[in-house]
């Protein structure tokens, strides 16, 4: 019998938000200061936590981590071709876009989904100014091969940290690898202030940079030094970080317990393929939930599974597809490297619901579903991929 669909909508994350009293609280300390934005006292003290939390002095917020990175590139006055990954979200590449940087797309590794760094000195040019790699899903890129290449080649090290808030290397907070990271605390992230966004950085004279680009270029009063933007963090936003904050550890364990109970649940369900564990150094937050289903072994395709999950009402997300190369906006851009894996991976990828309020008994009522798929679609649906709509209306017509 099929399982039942859920009642209410499963999504791919749901934002942990604190006790609302803790929330009304911080709020009462807002209307008595009458201070909302512009470097205010709330958001003083959440840079200070988070000063705290990533062991460095050299810390900057912003109202969102796109812009953040943005504000990074400019300040660092990175230009010409940056070698970065196709397999991120959008904002990656719009951030190089922004500063008329030429973005270079090289390819992935098939583990963890990270930045190839034979690929990234392969692609290096005379114009090549700076690599952009992106800890995807929080797992660390391959920080010491591409530091190494960036030494040799006098290239600047950025990272998209956007997912890995909370990640440790070897006791260190991720921060501290690469001359410049940012980190998003948008609602959809483990850690968040409802929107908002952190560089931290290498160089401790970018500071006064950055607090001028995100502020207008203001330098006191009357005084303008550079073209600015308006990028700065509220005081609401940093008050619901500094309260997420507070929780970060019972987040981290309930997310790395969510991802244990999949790949216990998911473990005989053929075709479906979880990161391999990572090294014992490696601190992961478990913020995303990525598997790969290979349409052979598990009967069906990834994309067919994806509609099919809907009809119980679990709506997964195909992060990261299609490659952002792929996307109209960027078509035009020339890519030298074939994107082997990264293509593969982009056909195959799919993001299972993970979030702290996720209940551990849904986790399995998921993985009972998936697996009710697997076995009522293997053999039943047998219609070739050119006609995949039609394998859709097959699909449903199976779980009714
Ligand atoms: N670099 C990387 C590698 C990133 O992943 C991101 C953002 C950035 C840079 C840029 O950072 P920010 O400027 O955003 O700080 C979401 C997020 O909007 C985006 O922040 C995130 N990456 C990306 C991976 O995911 P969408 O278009 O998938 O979001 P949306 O609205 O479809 O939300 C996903 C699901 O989350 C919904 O189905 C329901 C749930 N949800 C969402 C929100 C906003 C809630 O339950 N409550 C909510 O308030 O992009």
């Amino acid at each position: 019998m099929a399982p039942q669909p859920f009642e209410k909508p499963i999504h791919v994350t749901k934002p942990f938000l604190p006790p609302i009293e803790e929330f009304v609280g911080g709020l009462e300390e807002i209307w008595d200061n009458h201070w909302l934005t512009n470097d205010g006292p709330i958001l003083r003290r959440f840079e200070r936590r988070l000063s705290n939390y990533f062991e460095t002095e050299n810390i900057c917020l912003f109202n969102n981590g796109t812009l953040a990175l943005q504000i990074g590139l400019q300040g660092m006055g990175i230009s010409g071709e940056v070698i970065t990954t196709p397999f991120t979200f959008v904002a990656t590449t719009h951030a190089l876009f922004w500063n008329k940087i030429r973005p270079v797309f090289v390819d992935i590794e098939p583990d963890y989904y990270t930045l190839d760094p034979d690929a990234v000195e392969a692609a290096i040019t005379p114009w090549t100014t700076a690599i952009l790699a992106v800890h995807v899903y929080g797992f660390p890129c391959r920080v010491d091969a591409l530091a190494d290449i960036a030494r040799r080649q006098n290239l600047a090290l950025i990272y998209d940290a956007a997912h890995a808030f909370g990640v440790n290397i070897s006791g260190r907070p991720i921060c501290h690898f690469g001359d410049l990271s940012m980190f998003s605390f948008h609602a959809t992230k483990l850690f968040h202030s409802s929107e908002g966004g952190m560089l931290t950085f290498r160089d401790s004279g970018l500071k006064s940079t950055f607090d001028y680009l995100k502020n207008f270029g203001f330098k006191g009063e009357v005084e303008v030094v550079m073209p600015g933007t308006n990028a700065k963090m509220n005081e609401m936003q940093a008050l619901m970080g500094i309260l997420v904050l507070g929780h970060m550890k019972a987040l981290i364990d309930r997310s790395r317990l969510i991802d244990s109970t999949y790949r216990e649940w998911l473990k005989d369900v053929p075709g479906i393929k979880f990161p391999p564990p990572l090294s014992d150094s490696i601190y992961y937050n478990s913020a995303y939930q990525p598997v790969e289903i290979d349409a052979v072994e598990f009967g069906i395709g990834r994309d067919e599974l994806y509609e099919a999950l809907k009809e119980f009402n679990i709506f997964a997300r195909r992060y990261f597809y299609p490659l952002l190369c792929d996307y109209s906006c960027y078509r035009s851009v020339e890519v030298r490297d074939p994107l082997k894996t990264a293509r593969g991976v982009a056909q195959r990828i799919l993001c299972l619901p993970t979030y702290p309020d996720l209940a551990i008994t849904d986790v399995q009522r998921i993985c009972e579903t998936i697996a009710w798929i697997q076995k009522s679609c293997r053999d039943k649906v047998n219609i070739p991929e050119d006609k995949a709509l039609h394998r859709h209306a097959q699909i449903s017509s199976l779980i009714q």
